[in-house]
C-alpha cells in the first residue's frame, strides 16, 4: 500500500511545494474542504504545528497527519514577524506584511543588518507518532521586492550564496534549498525508514 499523510494547511502554495519535494513516493491528500482550522494559539512554531496536526486528527483517524508551521525570522527585529509571519501587518495579506516589514527596516542600511532566517517545523502526527523536524535557511531582507514567483515573503528574501530573492527563482531551484525542503525530506526518510521496518 502506498504511504500517504494528510497535510493539515489550507495554503495551496504550501501544499503545492510540500508535494514536489516529497515526489512520487509519498501520496499527500488535503483536510476535507469544510474542516476550517482554528486561530493559530500556540507560542511556537512546534506548538502550531502539533497543534494544526492534532485538530485535523479529530476527523481522521489512523491516518498520518502532518501539521507545518513556518515563519520569517529577522536578527535586528529580534525575530518578527517570526510566528505571526502570515498575519503580520494585520491581515493575510502578502503585499501588505512585506511593505510592513520593509518599513520596519528602512533604517537598517547594510546588507549585514538585514539578515533574516525562514524556519519551517514539522509535525508527524497519528499512528502512535508526534515526531518534529526542522528545516532553516538564512539569507538577506532586499531593500525592495524582486521576483514574481512562490508566495508570501519570497520576494524580498535573498539567498546569498546564488544572489537571486526565492521570488526570482524557479520552484525547482527553491524546492532544492528551502527550510520548507530541509525539513520535509527528513520527514519523508523518517516515513520510508519506518514502512521498510514494517
Ligand atoms: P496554514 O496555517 O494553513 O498551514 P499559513 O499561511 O497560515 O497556512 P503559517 O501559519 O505557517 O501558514 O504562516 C507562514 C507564513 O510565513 C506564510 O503565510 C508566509 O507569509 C510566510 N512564509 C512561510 N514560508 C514561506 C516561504 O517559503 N516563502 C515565503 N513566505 C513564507
Amino acid at each position: 500500500m502506498k504511504l500517504c499523510f494528510y497535510l493539515a494547511t489550507k495554503n495551496k502554495n504550501k501544499f503545492k511545494e510540500i508535494r514536489e519535494i516529497i515526489g512520487e513516493e509519498i501520496e499527500i491528500l488535503l483536510p476535507p474542504d469544510n474542516i476550517e482550522f482554528p486561530e493559530e494559539k500556540g507560542k511556537t512554531l512546534e506548538e502550531n504545528a502539533f497543534l494544526k496536526a492534532e485538530y485535523l486528527s479529530r476527523f481522521i483517524k489512523n491516518e498520518y497527519i502532518v501539521g507545518e508551521d513556518s515563519g520569517l525570522f529577522v536578527e535586528k527585529l529580534n525575530g518578527l514577524p517570526g510566528i505571526n509571519s502570515a498575519i503580520f501587518s494585520g491581515e493575510r495579506d502578502d503585499k501588505k506584511n512585506i511593505e510592513k516589514l520593509l518599513y520596519m527596516m528602512k533604517d537598517l542600511k547594510t546588507k549585514e543588518s538585514r539578515k533574516a532566517r525562514f524556519i519551517t517545523v514539522a509535525c508527524l502526527f497519528g499512528k502512535g507518532e508526534k515526531v518534529f523536524f526542522k528545516g532553516e535557511i538564512e539569507g538577506y531582507i532586499t531593500f525592495e521586492p524582486r521576483g514574481l514567483n512562490g508566495f508570501g515573503y519570497d520576494p524580498i528574501f535573498e539567498i546569498p550564496e546564488i544572489g537571486k530573492t526565492f521570488a526570482e527563482m524557479k520552484t525547482e531551484e527553491k524546492n532544492k534549498i528551502s527550510h520548507r525542503s530541509i525539513a520535509f525530506k527528513k520527514l519523508k526518510e523518517y516515513l520510508i525508514k519506518k514502512a521498510k521496518e514494517g
